[in-house]
């Protein structure tokens, strides 16, 4: 029997350079995510959405966008994605841009410690999401949240699981990398960052990165996936905000999906930064949702072991 699932809408784009995140979730719905996952047997609650403060769209301040409305999401999200995990399901948080992940992977890391389990954090993105108020380029929070995970950022975002830092750097692998700024760069490279990036991906394949990426894992391993939709090339996905060229075909996500799937260590989701306002068709939505039923482990054909 596989864990029920909850489904969690954080309806914002505080932490985003651009609008229109906040309806991720509801076109994620539109796309039939829980009827797509019932099909394949599994048990689905959607909890609806959470509130939060709306987004003021004011510029930065000292190197933070709305730094108090991102605060006050990240513990809405925090308390409901650890409310999941400690009632036994898997936690599918629906953004919402990626600030977001910080409150949900704060509560996943706390919930994981309790339980005496490994972490292992998958971050599949175009960007690694590894800025600080000194050297991002923006102020966007969105661009910052692995960083504020490992500790580097604001207080009151690093300090929202039991323990700062809420990861250890060492937990985690960045997949599909292929945008990153300069001091973020050097940041990365020095905090010792387990980076697939796109040329690696494009030199060695899917596959390869796959098995890198997962090796290890264990009985005893949680296995957090963050999925910036940024991280699928923009020929297939071009619903969000922050395009880059260059990403993932339709069939090397799959494969990446799948290969998740075969673990059958996932634990929590976080599917973000989907934009709807600049979708076609809510094309985007529905191939997340496609890609979300090989996640759970739909498979072309029976596999021999
Ligand atoms: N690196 C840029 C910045 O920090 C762009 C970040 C865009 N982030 C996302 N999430 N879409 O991955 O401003
Ligand atoms: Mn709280
Ligand atoms: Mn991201
Ligand atoms: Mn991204």
């Amino acid at each position: 029997m596989s864990k029920p699932i909850t489904l969690i809408g954080a309806p914002t784009d505080i932490g985003a350079g651009m609008r229109g995140a906040s309806m991720g979730p509801e076109a994620l719905r539109v796309a039939d995510l829980k009827a797509t996952l019932e099909s394949h047997g599994l048990f689905v609650e959607d909890l609806g959405n959470l509130a939060g403060p709306s987004n003021p769209w004011s510029p930065p301040v000292d190197g933070y966008r709305h730094l108090d409305e991102v605060i006050a999401w990240n513990h809405h999200v925090h308390d409901a994605v650890l409310g999941a995990l400690q009632q036994g399901s898997l936690p599918i948080l629906l953004g919402g841009d990626h600030s977001l992940a910080i409150g949900s992977i704060s509560a996943v890391a706390r919930h994981c410690r309790a339980q005496g389990k490994h972490l292992r954090v998958l971050w599949l993105d175009a960007h690694a999401d590894f800025n600080t108020s000194v050297i991002t380029p923006s102020g966007n929070l969105h661009g910052m949240p692995l960083a504020c995970l490992c500790g580097l950022g604001p207080t009151e975002l690093t300090g929202l699981s039991d323990q700062r830092p809420a990861i250890d750097a060492a937990a985690i692998r960045q997949i599909g990398i292929r945008s990153v700024d300069l001091g973020e760069k050097q940041l990365v490279h020095r905090m010792g960052l387990d980076v697939f990036d796109m040329r690696y991906i494009d030199e060695t394949g899917m596959r390869h990165t796959m098995e890198q990426a997962l090796f290890g894992l264990d009985e005893n391993t949680h296995l957090h996936v963050s999925f910036d939709v940024d991280f699928l090339d923009p020929e297939i996905a071009p619903g969000v905000g922050t395009t880059v060229p260059g990403g993932p075909t339709y069939r090397e996500a799959q494969l990446c999906m799948e290969m998740i799937a075969d673990t059958g260590r996932l634990g929590s989701l976080d599917v973000m930064e989907l934009n709807p306002a600049l979708d076609l068709r809510n094309k985007t939505a529905d191939l997340a949702v496609d890609l979300l039923e090989s996640l759970f482990g739909k498979s072309t054909l029976m596999r021999r072991a």
